[in-house]
């Protein structure tokens, strides 16, 4: 029992169809009665024939039959479009709630989630449960049905009979018994090396750029085919034991069926039974092979089933790390951007990454954050739309705790332009209105002269129409960023963070870009991460981090005046440019 809590999990779904759940049971019940009551039919034909009946009546007992028989599978039909139909249905709810739930994830937890994983559980996991509600339910109430009455039917025919026929049929349903768990165990290992398998072939997709640069396609091609080797080297090791399995099967029932011949032949001569008994017995033998073969499948079945639901529950039970706590202040509906830090510090898992960090920056304002690669830039601002939480102190949003404003507002007011940029594989226009769906064309058309990217679209075949990603062209490193950006102005958010968004830009349409912004909404507070001293010098403040902590902070001439690391690295830059330049 232990081994199928997992799957009581899915009583909910089961609530939702009850329904669905009870007609389909029922019949089950009456299809399988029907279905074994058939030799019962058999049985009194050829009785009667023995003792000369009229034509009519032989043409009755056939109609009969054959009307059970319509019956019976008119009842199968809506049985398994019932119970099929519940089990497709609860797979579409699961995988939705799945996909609802992965969008409520932070951002921990997909670094620490393969995703060939999440999409196994989505691919192959969730299909296995409802395979299993489906046809495991019907097949196993069918069998226990069939089981019950036929037994039944046969004992009360001829109780000694019975009971020796039916030696070898137990002796098979211990074979099965007894190979189930090899049959499981094979079939986890399977089903883990094939998440392996998938998890490498995505990444080789998404990665074929790196592969290729480092010629390594020999190197992949041969790793992959070792994975792949385990895989069919386990599926191989399991379609042995099943033959081996089912061979024995076969020569089990076939030592049932003489059985049956011989003592039964015999008992019909000697007038024990009817020769109608015997050919109704031989039928029932038969119908009983299926249950005692597919008890093993079903358990099989609902074991892997139970094992997809422990891997999902897994994923579904865990707690998103950064929602709406109780202390959110549903009455917030805005935010206007004066941002306050103090001493604030990030970790992640125990290695510290920013510590004691503290400053302000009023509406309309624009900070500026430099410092070497992996001083922790990115790390701070990812706490601005609250991508990840801090360890300690505190930040301020328009006075309120940042915990304390819904999450959900927070974000909308928010213009985040990550260091990595990531566009869908749509056209520009819809990848630059994501998110804001009903944008009308001119806005798209505003910002995407802002950020300077309107004058390469035109140059497209489709331009703002043109596809991008897998299925149409490819944006250099500068395009992709400006789009980026292009889709963070479009929801004129008061709080604008671009991550380091112009580094793949030359100097040149970087200050053009920077220049338009510092127009285009003087309330809008800004957020620049940069290596370039030329692209934060106009900030209302700078802070120069260094392993984790402010090194330094002030403005471009404060900073100047100092002669620190700002200094030195200004120094550093103009001589590099006036290098190029030469
Ligand atoms: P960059 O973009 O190369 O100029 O560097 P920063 O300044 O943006 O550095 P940042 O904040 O990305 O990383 C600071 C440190 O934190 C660095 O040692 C790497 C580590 N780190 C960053 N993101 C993660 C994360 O998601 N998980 C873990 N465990 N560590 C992270
Ligand atoms: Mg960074």
């Amino acid at each position: 029992m232990k081994t199928f809590r997992p799957l009581f999990r899915l009583k909910k779904y089961f609530i939702r169809y009850k329904r669905d759940i009870f007609w389909g049971i029922i019949l089950v019940i009456f299809s399988n009665v029907l279905y074994s009551i058939l030799p019962k039919i058999l049985q009194y034909t050829i009785d009667q024939m023995e003792n000369g009946i009229p034509i009519e009546k032989i043409v009755l007992f056939a109609a009969l039959f054959v009307t059970v028989t319509v019956i019976h599978s008119g009842l199968r039909f809506f049985m398994r479009q019932k119970l099929i139909g519940m089990a497709r249905k609860i797979e579409y709810q699961l995988r939705n709630d799945y996909f609802h739930h992965l969008q409520q994830m932070s951002l921990n937890f997909f670094t620490k989630h393969r995703t060939g994983d999440l999409m196994a559980l989505a691919t192959n996991d969730i299909p296995s449960v409802s395979m299993t509600i489906g046809r495991g339910l019907m097949f196993l109430l069918s069998n226990i049905i069939v089981f019950i009455v036929v037994l039944t039917l046969m004992m009360r025919t001829n109780l000694a009979l019975t009971l020796i026929s039916l030696i070898p049929f137990s002796l098979a349903f211990l074979v099965v018994l007894k190979s189930m768990k090899f049959f499981i165990r094979t079939f986890e290992r399977i089903q883990s090396q094939f998440a392996d398998l998938s998890s490498k072939a995505q990444e080789n997709i998404s990665g074929v750029r790196v592969i290729k640069a480092y010629v390594q396609e020999e190197n992949e091609i041969e790793s992959f085919r070792q994975l792949n080797r385990k895989y069919l080297h386990e599926n191989l090791k399991l379609a042995l034991a099943r033959g081996v399995v089912w061979s024995s099967m076969d020569v089990l029932f076939g030592l049932s069926f003489v059985i049956l011949i011989w003592l039964g032949g015999l008992a019909v001569i000697r007038d024990q039974i009817t020769l109608g008994e015997f050919v109704a017995f031989t039928v029932w033998l038969g119908m009983l092979s299926w249950p005692v073969i597919s008890f093993g499948w079903i358990i099989n079945l609902v074991q892997r089933a139970s094992a997809s639901m422990t891997r999902i529950n897994r994923v579904m039970d865990i707690e998103p790390e950064i929602q709406d706590t109780e202390s959110c202040d549903q009455s917030i509906c805005h935010i206007s951007g004066h941002i306050q830090f103090i001493n604030v510090a990030v970790a992640y898992e125990d290695l510290m990454v920013l510590e004691n960090i503290s400053f302000e920056i009023a509406i309309g304002k624009t900070l500026a954050i430099i410092g070497p690669t992996g001083s922790g830039k990115t790390s701070l601002i990812r706490l601005i739309p609250r991508l990840i939480d801090a360890k300690a102190g505190q930040i301020l949003i328009d006075g309120h705790d940042i915990r304390s404003i819904p999450l959900q507002v927070l974000r909308r007011h928010i213009g985040f332009v990550p260091q990595e940029t990531f566009l869908f594989s749509e056209t520009i226009a819809e990848n630059i209105s994501f998110g804001e769906n009903d944008a009308k064309f001119e806005e798209i058309g505003r910002v995407a002269r802002l950020s300077t990217i309107h004058e390469d679209l035109l140059t497209f075949p489709d331009q703002y129409q043109t596809l991008i990603g897998e299925r149409g062209v490819n944006l250099s490193g500068g395009q992709k960023q400006r789009a980026a950006i292009s889709r963070a102005l479009l929801r004129q958010p008061n709080i604008l963070i671009l991550d380091d968004a112009l580094s793949a830009v030359d100097t040149y349409t970087e200050e053009k870009i920077l220049n338009s912004l510092r127009v285009q909404n003087p309330n809008q507070t800004k957020i620049i991460i940069s290596h370039r001293i030329s692209s934060v010098k106009h900030a209302d403040l700078i802070l120069f981090l260094k392993n984790g902590a402010v090194v330094e902070r002030g403005n471009h001439r404060t900073l100047m005046a100092e002669k620190g690391l700002y200094a030195e690295l200004y120094q550093q830059q103009r001589l590099e440019q006036a290098l190029d330049e030469l």
